[in-house]
């Protein structure tokens, strides 16, 4: 019987542990199936990162290092430094990226590290239960902000593609989503192309993708999908940043 559809490759047989309607394992599938398609699972090295992707190290079938919280950009820095010939990608939550590993990644990126970062964007810290997160939207409900984040207290959230584009040493920074089949091909079509441009030498890329905690949102999985498009995507709007190889065709 002629196979349809099949599990990438670089994706294990390990049973993942996300909770049901989380979108970090769509992000997963569509890493996999980039690594799979551009033929690099022998020579990728990822950095899993401390948050609900934390186990990444299990579920990917390459080469894989923790990094701890917040410090994958730079771990991934070193690897990258230390074997060129590798491909080399993170995989971070908005905690992880955004909050305590902020100057990581401000720093791998306007120094132009040739790494390729996956940023789950959640607005939340997912694991510890559901705290607020630089990126948690203004008015909105967390274990620590339970009457709604509150600006003139706690500020505003950051918008980290919007941020790192004005960096001279990023190559790439695109957000995305994956609500939506439509979505989800594009959002696998900017994972690629975050790794194409590695392997072509062109440097820092990352690529922020809208995602679901519908636990500590505390939402069905549909109504976590309806949630994200109604108050995640006016605030985060999905679009190529940065796109330094398409300014130097013009
Ligand atoms: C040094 C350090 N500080 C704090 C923590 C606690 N901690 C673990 S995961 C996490 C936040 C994770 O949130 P995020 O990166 O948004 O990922 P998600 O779980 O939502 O995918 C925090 C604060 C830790 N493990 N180590
Ligand atoms: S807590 Fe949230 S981010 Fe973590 S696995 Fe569950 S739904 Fe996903």
């Amino acid at each position: 019987m002629a196979i349809v559809y099949d599990k990438p490759k670089a994706l294990s047989d390990m049973p993942r542990h996300y909770c049901p309607g989380c979108t970090h394992g769509i992000i997963h599938k569509l890493v996999a199936e980039v690594i799979d398609e551009l033929g690099c699972e022998g020579k990728t090295i990822g950095v899993a990162p401390v948050g609900c992707a934390v186990m990444a190290y299990d579920y990917f079938n390459c080469d894989m290092i923790e990094a701890a919280h917040g410090r994958a950009p730079a771990v991934a820095t070193g690897i990258k430094r230390a074997r060129p010939e590798n491909v080399v990608f993170t995989y971070q939550g908005d905690g992880d990226l955004a909050a305590i590993g902020t100057a990581e990644t401000v720093h791998s990126a306007t120094r132009g590290e040739n790494i390729t970062i996956i940023f789950v964007n959640n607005a939340i810290y997912g694991m510890t239960g559901g705290q607020m997160a630089p990126t948690t939207l203004p008015g909105q409900v967390t274990q620590t902000t339970p009457y709604g984040r509150d600006t003139t207290a706690v500020g505003y959230p950051v918008r980290v593609s919007e941020m790192l584009a004005t960096l001279d040493g990023v190559a790439y920074a695109e957000r995305v989503s994956v609500d939506t089949i439509p979505n989800i091909r594009n959002a696998k079509k900017a994972i690629k192309k975050a790794f194409q441009n590695q392997i072509d030498k062109k440097g820092f890329s990352i690529v922020e993708v809208l995602s679901t905690c519908p636990t500590n949102w505390g939402l069905t999985p549909v109504e976590a999908l309806e949630w994200l498009r109604k108050n995640m995507m006016p605030y985060y709007p999905l679009g190529v940043y940065k796109d330094k190889s398409a300014e130097e065709d013009k």
